[in-house]
């Protein structure tokens, strides 16, 4: 029923083994029972074989001797004949009474596994580390006692509802069980152990309680506007979509919470930072702005991820660890339009010096076999083959000269009344494609055609106008999001398109 897929088979075959006892019936019923009706026929046979082997071997003589011969063969045969019998009933009765117990610990363990089993992928809980980016179904899991890992808390081998630890705690072993702690008499879930990284090799703490997890890669080469762009859509979801919609935001840890006021002071000063390489070999490339958003439409609530990269790693290659987040929910590519050589060639005068000291110079083109070859990697896509994660390209910093007019409101109510045909929600797609043909991009536009699926354009301004002039005032932003999780999460968008009305 629930399909496992390679990777999670891969990182199975990783794991450490469990510091849990097996479960008896699960591990030894059927072996234990073979071995106890051989023995017993065993010992009935060497029985009937020590009665025939005395017949002769008696220490009478004589008449003496015959009569106990008699009586050992009788013996001998009463044994061979009733013993087995016996000992047939028996092993009958003790088969039947095993068969009876294995049925019922095999029905409720299949019964256990299938009630998590639906629970958890009807929800489609699942954990992705922050860190290594790897997906797995569950976290490991402490023991609340003695604090081992336990990387395969659900019903199995280990447990039909329960896992006995090494160390005697019990760990409840689905959703709906639990357990009390031996020492400090504390019940829990196990949604409420703490818990590291499904992936054994990296061992980064995760809080995922019980949620789903959204996430969204931004990418792009250096000075894109990658950065800028998280931190408007950050602050316009948590800040505006969300709250409008009824949804509480919950930062993911505390260190998540200051990225995201730092982010959110940038944002009232309209500034933006940078990105600095990690040159930290232990310390991940790629990192999340991540929180939690719940609502009583959202079952489970959902564990937004939006990674963020600098550009030069991006670019070169250089990153620490596998870039798995490729291949989840979304990916959106920026584009900065002065990158475009036309485009570059005919306004890089007009821009103001602080934009004309910031563009994202990378050819575009060259970014895009970057990516592409990125997004492959991530879901071990061969060359050549289409990709099926959403990705939505982003053409960046719209209020600036040569793409200002051609992305105006009037422009796209322009070419709304021209392209009748054209549906409401692919205007700004067909703009885009058309601007990028118009500047000799149509390379790009194939090639993004061939490698991927499901394509969208999109046209925004992260900061709304050059940096440094205040608060920032984003335009188009949300876009990209509410058509990933329109893809992707129906329940999450629906609550995107009321947050956005
Ligand atoms: N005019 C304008 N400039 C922008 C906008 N977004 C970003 N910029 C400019 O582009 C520069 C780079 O933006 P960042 O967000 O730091 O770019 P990044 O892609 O994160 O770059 P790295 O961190 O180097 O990878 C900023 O310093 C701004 O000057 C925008 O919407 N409009
Ligand atoms: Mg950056
Ligand atoms: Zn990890
Ligand atoms: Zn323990």
């Amino acid at each position: 029923m629930f399909g496992r897929s390679k990777k999670a088979e891969d990182i199975d075959a990783l794991l450490p083994d469990e510091p849990s006892g097996k479960n008896y019936f699960l591990e030894k019923g059927f072996s234990d029972l073979g071995g106890t009706i051989r023995e017993s026929f065993e010992a009935n046979g060497k029985t009937a074989s020590k009665s025939f082997s005395s017949i002769t071997g008696s220490k009478y003589s004589g008449a003496g001797k015959a009569a106990m011969g008699v009586l050992y063969f009788f013996a001998g045969i009463a044994v061979a004949i009733f013993g087995t019998i016996l000992t047939l009933l028996i092993s009958v009765v003790h088969s039947i009474i095993v068969f009876v117990i294995m049925l019922v610990v095999y029905a409720g363990l299949g019964l256990s596994k299938l009630i998590d089993g639906i629970y958890r992928h009807t929800l489609g809980l699942s954990v992705v580390c922050d860190r290594c980016k790897v997906k797995t179904e569950l976290p490991g899991y402490h023991c609340p006692v003695c604090g081992k890992t336990h990387y395969r808390l659900k019903p199995n081998v280990y447990g039909i509802f329960m896992h006995k630890c090494e160390c005697g705690q019990k760990l409840p072993a689905t959703f709906f069980i639990r357990t009390k702690n031996k020492t400090t008499g504390d019940v829990y879930r196990r949604r409420k152990l703490d818990a590291v990284c499904g992936n054994p090799n990296c061992e980064a703490r995760v809080y995922p309680d019980e949620s789903r997890p959204v996430t969204i890669t931004i990418a792009g080469s250096p000075s894109v506007g990658k950065t800028a762009y998280l931190t408007a859509v950050s602050h316009e979801l948590i800040e505006g979509v969300f709250p409008k919609a009824g949804c509480t935001v919950t930062h993911y840890t505390p260190e998540k919470e200051t990225m995201y006021l730092a982010a959110a002071k940038d944002y009232k000063s309209g500034e933006t930072a940078k990105t600095i390489e990690s040159t930290d070999r232990d310390k991940p490339s790629a990192f999340s702005l991540s929180f939690f958003v719940e609502h009583a439409k959202l079952k489970p609530k959902r564990l937004l991820h939006i990674f963020d990269i600098a550009g030069e790693t991006f670019i070169r290659n250089a990153e620490h660890e596998r870039q798995l987040q490729y291949s989840y929910a979304g990916v959106i590519l920026i584009v900065d339009p002065m990158a475009i050589p036309e485009i570059r060639d005919r306004y890089e005068d007009e821009l103001d010096e602080i934009d004309a000291l910031s563009i994202g110079g990378e050819d575009p083109n060259q970014v895009l076999s970057a990516f592409v070859a990125k997004v492959q990697n991530a879901g071990v896509i061969a060359t050549g083959k289409q990709i099926a994660v959403p990705v939505a390209i982003v053409i960046n910093k719209i209020d600036e000269p040569g793409v200002k007019d051609v992305f105006s409101e009037d422009a796209i109510s322009a070419y709304k009344a021209a392209h009748a045909d054209c549906e409401e929600d692919k205007i700004t797609d067909r703009m885009c494609r058309d601007f990028l043909m118009e500047n000799r991009m149509g390379n790009f536009v194939t090639t993004v055609d061939v490698n991927f699926k499901t394509v969208r354009y999109f046209a925004c301004s992260a900061i709304g106008h050059t940096r440094g002039q205040g608060i920032y005032e984003p335009k188009g932003v949300i876009e990209p999001i509410r058509w990933i999780a329109k893809l992707t999460d129906k329940q999450l968008a629906r609550l995107l398109d009321a947050g956005s009305e």
